[in-house]
């Protein structure tokens, strides 16, 4: 065993503080924090790659629940530190907050969780292996319970295990994330693919490739055209006004801006923001920026191409970013990222750069390409005379929906107080009945739907604001909608879809969350929507107990628990009843496996991230059948439902 002089005691004793407060170094010591352990490695390649110098990281998922991230960079150095004493690779993983010092990178990421560095990635780990290429030489270090060594120096260095090329050179990084400190240690693949998708779509040139042992899934990330290919992504299955977006870059002062956008003929707009590669979900100055300049540099053209007459209105924001789907990335020296999640960019010079340099490309880029130029501001006007001529009608049926008739199809419960109060929002008719029978009458309101609601992607506004089905959803939860909302006034604290487990059932589902989606997301991001899971199996069993053979009953909730039941319950199945529907079941049944908040299954619905968000919305406005239907089959299936 190694002895430690006083220096590294010193470093154990940081490594120590994270292994006590983990929640304060990577967020959670659930999923997405033991994810974000990779991220934190994964970093530190990308930076090499911002420098420069690293084309390709390589990401394993190894057969022994270990994960492997190897960079094609420079390599860590593994020189004696100046004044650490040991080598500096022993540093980078064992000092807090050391990566910093030793990236040549301008844009290391300051704030919010990111950047914490390696070292916390190595103190969270049951063992950590680091192998660095340079030089001809394969140099390894390894460390044990949180960060401890157990590689002894030859002469203050790291032991030196192999040869390689002297082109050969960069960081390989194995580790275990330690189970007596996360609550589960099982990566998972479809959200490091997400990410590394993105990532690549982010970084231009760097290719990402990722392995799985387990599957032997092998597959490569690379995105030559980056954010632009990522606008193409998002918009692939929908109608657009021109083919290829649009691509703007440029340099103001110490900031790099990158947008890429492009107009589809739907009315939805969305904007993803990234700051230092961060998705900036709650967008700020750089958003405000683009969104100014847009508005600006339209409106002169229009006026200039008389699209605009001398006594109309200046088009609106919305008017011109109907139907726009935009990726802006920008790189900062100093972020500052601000709120509750530090997912808003507080830079006001981050405002400015992304208008002056969006508002000199546009122009250059539009001088040139009138054609689209004139398709974008015809579709800037159709919103205009559509929001002038639907104000009116707007605000008619704004008004009608406060005395809409909703007794007719709304069972209301008796409690007045929110916070305790359910809406369960029911497909059918019959199913409805059923639900109104058995519920909770003082905290549990039923809704039933006829039919299915109008696929809100695709009508507009004023189709849906008509539509029976969301006018009484609207009036029933009580507060507003689009800028009207206010949710301080929704009568319900929780909102329950309930659908049979069928695809009706589940597009149904998708079509409901799509509208509170657009139009009262703060339901959804508040966690105030929820999906009942009723049971799709109810088997009646033998037992025998003191001798006598009895009759049970369970509920079963998936075709994977019947198996498990038929596989190892060791219990001889009596009768095994499939239930089609809601309507199947009778209403104490029902209150037991649905409604009783004691026993029943409730899925909150969240948005996690915008690359999946987004490929919902593409999957519900698409005219493309197949994928639609595959999606709604899979997320019917799952009971963590993330929209
Ligand atoms: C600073 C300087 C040098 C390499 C790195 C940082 C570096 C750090 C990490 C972390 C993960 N992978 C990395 N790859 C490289 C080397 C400077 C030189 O070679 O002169």
């Amino acid at each position: 065993m190694e002895q430690y002089n006083g220096s590294q005691i010193v470093v154990l004793e940081g490594l120590e503080a994270v292994r006590k407060r983990p929640g304060m170094y990577i967020g959670s010591t659930g999923q997405r924090g033991l994810h974000h352990l990779i991220w934190e490695i994964l970093d530190n390649g990308i930076d090499e790659h911002l420098a420069g110098f690293c084309n390709q990281i390589e990401v394993t998922l190894l057969k022994d629940g270990g994960i492997m991230i190897n960079d094609h960079g420079r390599g860590v150095p593994v020189d004696i530190h100046p004044t650490k004493h040991i080598p500096t690779a022993r540093v980078v993983y064992t000092i807090l907050h050391a990566g910093g010092k030793f990236s040549n990178s301008a844009y290391k990421v300051s704030g919010g969780l990111h950047g914490v560095g390696a070292s916390v990635v190595n103190a969270l780990s049951s063992k950590m292996i680091v192998e660095i290429r340079r030089d001809r030489k394969i140099y390894r270090d390894e460390y044990e319970n949180g960060g401890y060594p157990a590689v002894e120096l030859i002469d203050g260095l790291l032991p030196v295990v192999g040869k390689c090329n002297k082109s050969d050179t960069g960081t390989r990084i194995t580790f275990y994330p330690d189970p007596t400190i996360f609550e589960t240690v099982e990566f998972k693949p479809e959200i490091i693919r997400k990410k590394l998708k993105e990532v690549a779509f982010l970084n231009k040139g760097l290719k990402i490739r990722f392995q799985d042992q387990n599957t032997k899934e092998d597959i490569t990330y690379y995105e030559e055209y980056g954010i632009k290919s990522f606008v193409s992504y998002l918009t692939r299955d929908m109608d657009v006004l021109h083919k290829e977006p649009v691509y703007i870059e440029g340099i103001s002062g110490a900031i790099e801006v990158e947008i890429a956008f492009q107009y589809t003929t739907g009315f939805t707009e969305q904007i993803n923001a990234y700051c230092n590669r961060i998705n900036v979900v709650d967008g700020g100055t750089l958003v405000t920026g683009f969104k100014t300049a847009l508005t600006r540099v339209m409106n002169q053209y229009a006026r200039e191409l008389g699209i605009l007459k001398e006594k109309d209105e200046n088009f609106d924001g919305k008017d011109i970013r109907n139907g726009l789907f935009v990726i802006i990335s920008i790189k900062h020296p100093d972020p500052q990222f601000e709120g509750q999640t530090k997912t808003k960019l507080g830079n006001t010079d981050a405002k400015g750069a992304v208008d002056e340099i969006f508002s000199a490309q546009a122009i250059r880029y539009f001088d040139k390409n009138v054609e689209l130029l004139k398709k974008i501001l015809e579709n800037s006007m159709r919103s205009y005379t559509a929001r002038k001529a639907g104000d009116k009608a707007r605000n008619a049926v704004l008004k009608q929906i406060n005395d809409v008739d909703t007794r007719s199809k709304l069972a209301s419960c008796s409690s007045k107080r929110p916070e305790e109060c359910e809406v369960y929002i029911v497909e059918g008719d019959s199913a409805g009945g059923t639900v109104k029978t058995a519920r909770n009458r003082r905290t549990q309101a039923v809704l039933p739907l006829r039919g299915k609601i109008l696929n809100v992607e695709k009508a507009t506004l004023e189709k849906i604001l008509v539509n029976n089905e969301i006018k009484t959803m609207i009036a029933s939860f009580g507060c507003g909608i689009g800028d009207d909302f206010d949710i301080s006034k929704l009568r319900y604290h929780k909102i329950i879809i309930l659908t049979d487990a069928d695809v009706d059932g589940a597009h149904i589902s998708t079509l409901l969350l799509t509208f509170f989606y657009r139009f009262m997301p703060e339901l959804i991001l508040e966690g105030k929507v929820y999906r009942g899971l009723p049971p799709l199996y109810r088997v009646e069993y033998e037992v025998t107990e003191r001798g006598r053979k009895k009759k049970k009953s369970e509920y079963l909730f998936n075709d994977f628990e019947l198996e498990k039941f038929r596989k190892s319950s060791g219990h001889k199945i009596l009768t095994l009843q499939r239930y089609k529907g809601l309507g199947e079941m009778d209403s104490e049944q029902l209150w037991e496996t649905t409604l009783n908040p004691e026993t029943r299954i409730l899925a909150q619905v969240s948005i996690s991230d915008t690359i999946e968000a987004d490929e919902i919305t593409t999957l519900l406005m698409s005219n493309n059948v197949p994928p639609r239907r595959e999606f709604i089959m899979e997320e019917a299936q799952h009971a963590n439902l993330d929209i």
